[in-house]
């Protein structure tokens, strides 16, 4: 007998398409991360390749101290030590993951200022309160100016905010007033979001910065462009267009396709299309289409964060995360796969190819050879939207029969905007953190952890995910989400309000059931990961739990990390002074000095540091244990251990 492959999901439905695929000999990123394996050289940080000298690998010696001597050796062509290599890769994938998030700001920033200005029909602002609020914010008149006018001068002044090249940014001003006198003190307040990310480009190029503690430095200063900056422009804005985010009801998982009508899957991350193809796809006259294909319907599903963006606002429903993408197609369900920008796997074309799946892409800047490309107008939107529905309709009949959609999905309640939690918890007219701060401190709620991040196909699909956060919730610690962890824990059921008797601790339990939340509150995209900020800086606000963010008994993680952006989010979130936990593998483990900078360091600095462990329940317990030590140091402890004592008093007397 052939012996029995282990698993490469923890989900159901993503192991019944990966066999499908095996069957019908489509290889999928389960297969290339199998015969493809990583190099352990640049893994660690120790491959440089910034100039034709190179590449220069500078590997740690294995089983064996480094004499100084040795070490002194251990250096490119041009003389870079192993420090300064592994810091600047370390902070060119910030570079590439800030540039990523802020360029999605940017064109949000553009379309924003367009539909200001009248120039883009179809859009209009949804938002008018937060309108208000984010001109008040930016010292923007508002008087008795329309709203378009107010528009007009927001849309400039984010615009203008990537392009700046002195002063400091004016999202700043959303961090408490401490953390923004520490970036200046510590002289990582950036000027300009663009001008940080160029800046990375010069100084880690050949024969410039040469000073590992200086490089990283500069890694928080574009880091914190990205979160504090483009990210949250990219949040704001969209938001005051399509609408803040609101408790809705959707589903999750590969099952939420249709056999019998036609599906189209919307992947990447920019919502200024997507919010189009829901209207397009609503259209009677498409539906007619549809029907004359034989079709009974048009179902949209998402994937990745577009996914997230519209499940959001419209309760579009997920087909799934990352490594989710390719077997979407596999099902020979999907009539096209819709793509903008950011982790789309060019092999989707490939899979595609086997099946019928059209892959459309839309953005300028992100094609697929062998794609068709309908590109994304945003000053005639619905026109690019109703070509794209209809090229879906018109692709349904050339389906090929071999199609298995797997019977799994799960009910989630998404939305948690800052907004939202604000309200929920606080009512309409009294909106505040408090009960969650009270919760805090009484000890019902131990703290508050950001789990975020992708899928990563050298581990097994979402299980460290749903370990984590599992663990977490057991232990009475709230979880907010963002991204692929997010879809991850819908998939998985811990979004829904009866999660939290289920898998949560008493004391969050009793919280949960009380307001009527999941355990597990999905806040959004990856750039919504600025959603997150705002949280904790309305945490810092509302009292009781000292006056920076790092005073709160809060932890952050990406237990299945993968992209740039990830280490860019980490890296603001450390710079905001969070405790930042990731998994699968650590960039900079080819210096020993640049791990340990990051790792303690940092904290020294900003009050926040990053840590390493791949075991999710391991680097759980890690976020406890600061979360703990935060709750000592302000004095709460005490009363965590009477709730506790409390309750277990309650069981004896119920026993
Ligand atoms: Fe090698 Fe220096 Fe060129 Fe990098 S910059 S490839 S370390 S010579
Ligand atoms: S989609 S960046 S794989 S979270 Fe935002 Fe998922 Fe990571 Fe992309």
């Amino acid at each position: 007998m052939p012996e029995e492959k282990p698993a490469k999901s923890i989900d159901q439905a993503t192991q019944e398409l990966i066999e499908k695929a095996n069957k019908e000999g489509v290889n999928t990123a389960f297969d290339r991360a199998e015969s493809l394996k990583p190099c352990p050289i640049g893994a660690a940080g120790s491959c440089c390749k910034h100039c034709g000298m190179g590449p220069c690998r500078v590997p740690l010696p294995k089983g064996k101290e480094e004499t100084p001597e040795e070490k002194q050796k251990r250096r490119g062509v041009c003389g870079a030590t192993a420090e300064t290599i592994a810091a600047r890769n370390f902070i060119r994938m910030v570079a590439g993951g800030a540039s990523a998030h802020s360029d999605h700001g940017r064109g949000v920033a553009e379309l924003f200022l367009a539909v200001a200005k009248g120039k883009a029909p179809g859009y209009e602002i949804k938002d008018e309160q937060k309108l208000l609020q984010l001109a008040l914010d930016w010292d923007i008149e508002i008087g008795d100016r329309s709203n378009n006018e107010i528009a007009v001068d927001i849309g400039e002044k984010a615009l203008a905010e990537f392009g700046k090249q002195e002063g400091e940014l004016i999202t700043l001003r959303k961090a408490p007033l401490k953390r923004q006198e520490l970036w200046r003190q510590q002289g990582v307040a950036p000027r300009g979001i663009d001008r940080e990310i160029v800046e990375i480009m010069h100084r880690t190029h050949i024969g410039v910065d040469q000073d590992y503690v200086n490089l990283l430095k500069q890694g928080v200063r574009a880091a914190i462009g990205d979160g504090w900056g483009g990210s949250m422009i990219a949040t704001e804005l969209q938001d005051i267009l399509f609408g803040t985010p609101a408790p809705i009801l959707g589903k999750a998982n590969l099952g939420v396709l249709k056999e019998k009508e036609v599906n189209i899957i919307i992947h990447g991350h920019e919502p200024l299309l997507s919010e189009m193809i829901v209207a397009a796809a609503a259209e009677s006259e498409m539906l007619e289409l549809a029907k004359s294909k034989d079709a009974e319907g048009i179902n949209l599903s998402g994937m990745c964060c577009t996914a997230n963006e519209i499940l959001m606002r419209h309760g579009v429903p997920i087909a799934g995360n990352f490594l989710q993408q390719e077997l979407a197609i596999v099902t020979g369900a999907v009539d096209a796969m819709v793509v903008d920008v950011q982790c789309i796997m060019q092999s989707i074309q490939t899979v595609a190819e086997c099946y019928h799946t059209k892959i459309i892409t839309t953005a300028a800047k992100a094609k697929i050879p062998g794609a068709t490309h309908i590109e994304f107008n945003e000053h005639d939107a619905m026109k690019s939207a109703r070509e794209i529905v209809k090229t879906a309709i018109e692709n349904f009949p050339n389906r090929k029969g071999n199609i298995m959609i797997p019977d799994h999905q799960c009910d989630q309640i998404a939305g948690f905007s800052h907004e939202t939690i604000n309200y929920l918890l606080g009512g309409m007219f009294r909106a505040s953190y408090r009960p969650l701060n009270d919760n805090i401190i009484n000890g019902r709620i131990r703290g508050v952890a950001g789990v975020v991040g992708c899928n990563n196909a050298r581990v097994k699909h979402n299980e460290a995910h749903i370990v984590m956060v599992k663990e977490l919730i057991k232990n009475d610690v709230l979880v907010i989400t963002t991204g692929c962890n997010a879809i991850a824990c819908a998939e998985a059921g811990l979004m829904v309000p009866e999660a939290a008797s289920k898998y949560a601790g008493e004391g969050l339990a009793e919280v949960c059931e009380t307001v009527g939340i999941p355990p597990v509150l999905h806040m959004g995209s990856c750039v919504d990961n600025s959603r997150i900020l705002i949280a904790a800086t309305a945490m810092v606000k509302d009292g009781g739990l000292g006056d920076d963010i790092s005073d709160l008994p809060v932890a952050g993680a990406a237990p299945e990390w993968m992209s740039e952006k990830a280490i860019s989010i980490g890296q603001y979130f450390v710079a905001s002074g969070v405790y930042t936990v990731f998994g699968v593998t650590w960039p900079t483990e080819g210096s020993k000095e640049v791990t340990e900078f990051l790792f303690k360091d940092m904290e020294k600095l900003y009050g926040g540091m990053w840590d390493f462990q791949p075991d999710p329940v391991r680097a759980a317990q890690l976020m406890i244990a600061h979360i703990d030590s935060k709750r000592k140091a302000l004095g709460i402890d005490q009363a965590r251990e009477r709730v506790l004592y409390d309750m277990e008093m309650r069981r004896e007397l119920e026993g």
